[in-house]
């Protein structure tokens, strides 16, 4: 009953927000000593609570007090992936006032949509999804509205329905633009002028793989870039090690960019590039280029071995936590709340670029910073 008056609240609430959408990443934070993900899209996230008459606060009470959330991640695939459950873990706890069905969908688009059935069947009070594809989601979110039950999108995104209240992650689109224009720049620095680029893809329909495909070939394109190959790597170190074994065979000497859409594949990638007896990194003739900027992936920068790093803050359960409590509340949270991002480098790396028109600052890679992130 209380749950059928939520939906007709969340129905408005949706349509509302997601009228509001459409804005662009903030530009990167320069503070290096402070990374983002210590306190990821904290004023993005004060979404303003309002009062709401009692009759249709959500039904939280009903289990003993906790608040029950149901989370379908997408799987275990990479040092990002065990980053963005941990932080959901800890978020989501019994200490902090909830009871969390966590299923890890092993990168399977079909045990997604079982998994988020199942929290309908549970009956808990939110659903989080962090969808594997980006399409194919129309269907399950109706049934979820049906059932009353709000829905928050985290990480990559939902292109082909808007029934859902909030989407919580980073901007795709803007990190392969950041490498873009970052290679632009860099490359001119260097006095490079032809550029042969390979992409080791994640996901094939993931939104983090098409935004940062697209991001990158925008640049690419204007620029007159030759694109050799992409391939995915599904965003595993043993794809991204598969896919550059065949690029060396292929393409043995005629490609100095590499450009792996997450840390992981970049790993395997120089495992590859080593057994053939490639060099890359500054100072050598392959630029390795990669995204998310985990721990592992700047000590690769720091050894030489990755040449810039753009990241994805995974620590977006925080800002999802924000959302359901607004929600809790009787409040309108955003609909959409970007968590920022920075780009890495070495120092003799770092060079000035723009993003749209945006200026970008970038972090030198130390110690510190690694000793600070995730
Ligand atoms: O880049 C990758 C992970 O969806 C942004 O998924 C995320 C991506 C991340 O497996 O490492």
């Amino acid at each position: 009953m209380k749950k059928k008056v939520l939906a007709s609240v969340l129905a408005a609430v949706m349509i509302a927000g997601l009228t509001a959408c459409g804005g662009q990443a903030a530009a990167p934070a320069p503070a290096p000593e402070a990374p983002a993900a210590e306190a990821p899209a904290k004023e993005e996230a004060e979404a303003p609570a309002e009062e709401a008459p009692a009759e249709e606060a959500p039904a939280a009470e009903e289990a003993g007090g906790l608040i029950s959330v149901g989370f379908a991640q997408v799987g275990h695939e990479s040092d990002w992936r065990t980053a963005s459950t941990k932080s959901c873990q800890d978020v989501f706890s019994e200490a902090n006032g909830y009871n969390l069905s966590f299923v890890d969908c092993d990168n399977d688009s079909a045990a997604q949509l079982e998994a988020v059935r199942s929290f309908i069947e549970q009956d808990v009070d939110y659903i989080i999804i962090d969808p594997i594809v980006s399409t194919g989601w129309d269907t399950v979110l109706g049934e979820c509205e049906e059932a009353g039950i709000p829905v928050i999108v985290i990480d990559r995104t939902i292109d082909d329905s808007d029934k859902y209240v909030s989407w919580v992650g980073s901007d795709f689109l803007t990190e392969g633009k950041a490498a873009g224009e970052w290679l632009k720049a860099y490359a001119a620095k260097q006095g490079i002028s032809e550029i042969n680029y390979l992409i080791i893809q994640g996901t094939t329909g993931s939104s983090a793989q098409i935004g940062r495909t697209d991001g990158f070939r925008e640049i690419a394109k204007a620029e007159g870039w030759n694109e050799l190959d992409a391939q995915t790597g599904d965003f595993t170190e043993a794809g991204g090690q598969e896919v550059m074994e065949s690029f060396c065979k292929s393409y043995a000497g005629k490609f100095n960019v590499v450009i792996c859409e997450n840390d992981n594949e970049a790993f395997g990638a120089m495992t590859a590039m080593d057994n053939a007896g490639v060099k890359y990194g500054p100072g050598n003739d392959v630029i390795l280029i990669s995204y998310d900027a985990c721990t592992a992936g700047l000590k690769e920068v720091q050894a030489g071995k990755i040449t810039a790093d753009f990241e994805c803050n995974p620590l977006a359960a925080p800002t999802v936590e924000k959302v359901i409590q607004t929600l809790q509340s009787g409040g309108t949270p955003e609909a959409q709340i970007l968590v920022p991002d920075n780009w890495y480098a070495l120092k003799d790396q770092i060079v000035d670029f723009s993003v749209d028109g945006n200026a970008q600052s970038m972090t030198e890679v130390t110690d510190a910073v690694i000793e600070a992130q995730y």
